[in-house]
């Protein structure tokens, strides 16, 4: 059985928690906070999620583990048939992280600590977010998914990393990247809308009270 390690308000773990439950594979959670001890003896960032395969190998890194799950348990493949449309798929998943997901980080301190962040960084963070935009916007053809008929990785990537853009950039940037893609407020719907998303969200919100004690201590 896979071991997946990490906690729930964690957007790169549930990215990972949801392909595993798509696919039925048979896993367990071990719940982890960054930096532990029993985390960083499996993965010298510290980050999660990390998992632990069959076979007991440690493994980080969330795209990673994704093409991991995916080549192990190809059943209902989340990747396209031909090469080109997979890295395509990939294509969209990096540019998703390095554009929204990663600059929107930049912004959590102050978002939690009710500041304006400097103007310097908000510049900067908006820039990236209206740059990224463009680049989904040419990329996708959202007709339901992502990247046409089915449902792909991108599509579960993008519906974590697009968590802490939706927080943090209406309220400190004035600017909604739902709404700066075409179509995506239907996706964002849609993809809301089935058991294993209601389970990953109702696990989030379980786990929430705990978070916001742990980081405000
Ligand atoms: N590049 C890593 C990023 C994972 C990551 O940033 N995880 C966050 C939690 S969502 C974390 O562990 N942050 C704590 C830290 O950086 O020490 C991945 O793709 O898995």
């Amino acid at each position: 059985m896979i071991i997946l390690h990490g906690f729930a308000m964690s957007n790169y773990f549930n990215m990972v928690k949801h392909a595993l439950m798509l696919k039925g594979c048979d896993f367990s959670e071990n719940k982890l906070y960054p930096q532990a001890p029993e985390l960083l003896a499996m993965t010298a960032t510290g980050k999660i999620p990390a998992i632990t395969t069959v076979s007991g190998h440690h493994i980080s890194e969330t795209s990673v583990i994704l093409d991991y799950i995916d080549e192990v348990y190809p059943q209902s493949s989340l990747y396209p048939a031909s090469a080109e449309s997979r890295a395509q798929t990939r294509q969209l998943i990096k540019v998703i992280e390095l554009y929204l997901e990663l600059p929107s980080r930049r912004l959590m301190g102050d978002f939690f600590a009710r500041r304006k962040p400097e103007d310097a960084l908000a510049a900067e963070v908006l820039t990236s977010f209206k740059k990224g935009c463009d680049i989904i916007n040419q990329l996708t053809t959202i007709q339901p998914y992502l990247l046409g008929k089915d449902l792909t990785m991108a599509d579960i990537f993008m519906r974590y990393a697009l968590a802490i853009p939706n927080m943090v950039s209406p309220r400190l940037l004035d600017f909604d990247p739902i709404s700066a893609i075409q179509g995506l407020g239907d996706w964002h719907k849609m993809m809301a809308d089935s058991d294993i998303s209601r389970k990953i969200d109702a696990d989030q919100l379980e786990n929430q009270p705990e978070f916001m004690a742990k980081i405000s201590s």
